[in-house]
């Protein structure tokens, strides 16, 4: 017999946990999932209900939520991004650290049956390869973030190894959504389409030429339902694994808005951001993903530019959105 899913997802209101929520309730039914979020239940859209306010830090709040519901599944997607992260490296790292190490005991003593949580491509440095960066290879990051994730990483192999908790992990790259992102150093390919949108000149905190990896919203959501309905065999990779789609520049991305917004204009003034990026690959090798279980994104460069800026045109007046609802269920 099939058990029924009930799934708790933590960081609900964020850019992912946004969309990831609604792809779940599409999939598994609204009363299904429920999502938590340190947001104020009166700031959240009635659409996030059943929504609890949730500090991931507060362990006994945590620990009464997990008892009284049987949780089946665990997406804990708080975390503080690369950028906010060098703001305050301490806080980031406490923040990132323990809330996962709440949720992995906890999710051990309620027998949750399977956990998310997402990591970076941010745990890659300066020494790693940058292109197609492998799977296993040099890491030594050099942000806050980035050391919190590749922690991370070997913690969520650890409690595989010792308690047996299935726990699964993407290493995301920069993450394109027509809702706001949150706080990291990819975000200006976000950022760019609402000024195109908006025909203001939009102002890059990167330099024209800095390539990065990238993924369209409904690839990375697809990608991660996938990953966690794969069969437990496959899972050769228990700390996270590379996924890639795109990889472009900022004049890139520019170029292939400006084929539709001819009057668009970009201007470039680099800040702390630009050393972030240049530590990190510009683009990765997802050869085990694809083996393992099947990841292929289907979005490319022009075609993820021509779906969010329909979408970002029709959103426009709103302020928390989400992106196509092209994200296929697995
Ligand atoms: C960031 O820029 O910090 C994030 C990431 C690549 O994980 N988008």
């Amino acid at each position: 017999m099939k058990t029924k899913e009930i799934i708790l997802v933590i960081g609900a209101c964020g850019q992912i946990g946004r969309e990831l929520t609604s792809a779940l309730r599409k999939k598994y039914g609204t009363d299904s999932v429920f999502a938590t979020d340190i947001a104020a239940p009166e700031t959240v859209p009635a659409s996030m209900e059943p929504y609890q306010k949730l500090n991931v830090m507060d362990t006994v709040a945590l620990e009464s939520l997990m008892e009284s519901k049987a949780f089946t599944q665990v997406y804990h997607l708080a975390a503080v991004l690369s950028a906010n992260g060098e703001r305050n490296p301490k806080a980031a790292w406490d923040l990132n650290m323990n809330s996962l190490l709440n949720v992995l005991d906890l999710s051990v003593k309620y027998k949750v049956s399977k956990v998310f949580w997402p990591s970076s491509i941010a745990v890659f440095g300066p020494n790693s390869q940058k292109l197609n960066t492998p799977q296993y290879g040099v890491m030594e990051p050099t942000t806050i973030y980035g050391l919190s994730k590749a922690a991370g990483e070997l913690w969520c192999k650890y409690y595989f190894e010792k308690y047996g908790l299935d726990v699964r992990s993407l290493r995301y790259p920069g993450l394109i959504s027509a809702g706001e992102p949150g706080g990291g150093t990819t975000d200006y390919a976000v950022d760019i389409f609402h000024s195109a949108v908006k025909a203001q000149v939009y102002t890059c905190f990167l330099k024209e030429d800095t390539g990065l990896p990238m993924m369209y919203m409904p690839d990375a959501i697809r990608a991660t339902l996938e990953l966690m309905n794969a069969p437990v065999v496959n899972m050769s990779v228990r700390t996270a694994y590379n996924i890639g789609a795109l990889s472009f520049t900022p004049e890139e991305i520019y170029s292939e808005i400006v084929k539709q917004m001819p009057d668009f204009k970009i201007a470039y003034q680099p800040d702390f951001r630009q050393e972030i990026a240049d530590s990190w690959p510009q683009s990765i090798d997802d050869s085990t993903a694809r083996k393992d279980w099947g990841w292929k994104p289907d979005y490319d460069l022009q075609s993820m530019v021509e779906d969010m800026l329909e979408n970002i045109k029709k959103l426009s007046g709103a302020d928390c959105g989400q992106t196509s609802g092209t994200a296929v269920l697995v």
